[in-house]
């Protein structure tokens, strides 16, 4: 199978949803759960799946993704795999950035036509799931589809974020509406009874998509060569022209899309038993191997707490929190509902002796400082004493040094909060 797929990863628009996560690199480069970056789950699934002909298509070409794919995804002389990054290019033809799913694909035909295969693989470059994604393409094939669409049922109160559909008694997509705000009674589905008790009745598009190779080019370039979108613009039609079948998935799959859906995605890793679940050596989620050392850790009370390689933590108290790789944390320091993406470097002892002589906070958590219900980026340098207390009591604002939205706080990579700062 992995002769007849070719895998395609929408790494995102300008990612204003992830802001400002997004703000200094692109969103498939943003880290995730400790060490990985989000575009570590869409290629894992692949490459759990044998399908190693990878492209990632991203609006900005930034360093961090680059260095990251060339680290970590490397592959033999004598194999076919690669996972190639495709930014929007300008070209004397067109001179836009990506206008919408569609058109990023699109504009990236050019690349594919090469290769030999049968079936593209679409993928969004912002969920976390566990798929095996050979079931869904066998799937395709036995059902005789043109373009098969991943589903998995949802409730009434998500069902205005997803593209929603219905089908017949073989699985055919008969109804296709992107995001309804009204009319949404018209669209439930038949669903298992375990799925019925928990209110999820629609059924929701994963924007996970396989079309078969010459009706995805005829599409893009010629019948619907103005759409910008897959959800408003191509499936709509395709259902009326072409048999779209859907394959219902039963396992984990969340959207991580915007800053309130990550945070809760990544705290979900410290669950007893998370229901994304890194610990499954049939599903590995690859990153970057990197030579760090063990954690250290000294920490009077702590409970659900993920801590990456590399990380120095002496805190008081750490409850629900995600620290990533080279993460720090003072003495006396309360750590709550928090995720840390950690460092990119180690400071050394001549330097750290430097900052703390003339009084400016090192990289990381300092002393008896107090955060709860916040992400902190990257390299943000937080002094002593420092308070961030995120819920529902903030107001959604943009400051210099740090955003708040959805009532949680999300310190900029690399902003340096000086002691005492009250948030
Ligand atoms: P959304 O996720 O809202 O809905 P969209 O914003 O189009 O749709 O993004 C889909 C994926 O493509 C995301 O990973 C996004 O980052 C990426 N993307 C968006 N614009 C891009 C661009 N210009 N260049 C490159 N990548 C881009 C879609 C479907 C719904 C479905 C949900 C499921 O439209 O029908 O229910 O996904 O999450
Ligand atoms: P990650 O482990 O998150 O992938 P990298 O090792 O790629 O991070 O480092 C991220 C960034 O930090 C890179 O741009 C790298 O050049 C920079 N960096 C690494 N070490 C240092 C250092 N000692 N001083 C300044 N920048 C550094």
């Amino acid at each position: 199978m992995s002769n007849q797929v070719i895998s395609v990863i929408l790494g995102g628009g300008a990612g204003t949803r992830l802001y400002p996560l997004t703000r200094k690199r692109s969103k498939p480069a943003v880290p995730v759960g400790g060490k990985y970056r989000l575009v570590d789950i869409p290629i894992s699934n692949c490459l759990n799946a044998d399908l190693h002909r990878i492209f990632v298509l991203t609006q900005f070409n930034s360093a961090s993704l680059n260095k990251h794919i060339k680290n970590t995804y490397f592959f033999s002389n004598f194999s076919k795999a690669f996972v190639d990054i495709l930014a929007a290019e300008q070209t004397p033809d067109n001179p836009t950035w990506y206008q919408g799913t569609a058109d990023a694909v699109r504009q990236s035909l050019h690349h594919l036509e090469n290769f030999e295969f049968d079936y593209v693989l679409i993928l969004s470059g912002d969920q976390l799931y566990q798929m095996d994604f050979c079931e869904m393409i066998d799937h395709h094939i036995a059902q005789g589809a043109d373009i098969s669409i991943a589903t998995i049922p949802v409730n009434a109160k998500d069902a205005t974020d997803f593209g929603i559909l219905k089908t017949d008694d073989r699985g055919f997509i008969h109804s296709f509406t992107e995001k309804p705000k009204t009319g949404l009674e018209n669209w439930t589905s038949p669903v298992s009874d375990e799925m019925d008790a928990l209110g999820r009745r629609y059924l929701a598009s994963m924007g996970i998509y396989i079309f078969n190779r010459k009706l995805l080019f005829d599409m893009l370039l010629e019948t619907q060569a103005g759409a910008a979108d897959f959800g408003k613009e191509i499936l709509p039609y395709a259902i009326q022209h072409h048999k779209v079948l859907s394959f219902q998935y039963t396992g984990y799959w969340t959207d991580i899309g915007n800053i309130s859906s990550f945070w809760e995605a990544n705290l979900g890793l410290t669950d007893e038993i998370p229901q994304f679940n890194l610990f499954d050596e049939a599903q590995t989620i690859y990153s970057r191997a990197r030579m760090l050392p063990p954690a250290k850790v000294s920490v009077a009370s702590m409970e659900r707490a993920v801590i990456s390689d590399g990380c120095i933590v002496q805190a008081k108290k750490l409850e629900r929190v995600v620290l990533g790789i080279r993460t720090r944390v003072g003495i006396g320091s309360e750590v709550t509902n928090t995720y840390i993406m950690g460092n990119d470097f180690f400071q050394t002892l001549e330097e750290i002796a430097k900052w703390k002589e003339i009084g400016r906070p090192l990289m990381g958590i300092g002393e008896n400082c107090v955060i709860n219900n916040a992400i902190i980026d990257k390299n943000a340098c937080i002094g002593n004493n420092v308070h961030i207390n995120g819920g529902p009591h903030l107001t959604d604002g943009e400051f210099e040094k740090y955003t708040v939205k959805d009532g949680i706080v999300v310190v900029k990579k690399g902003a340096v909060l000086p002691d005492g700062f009250t948030i």
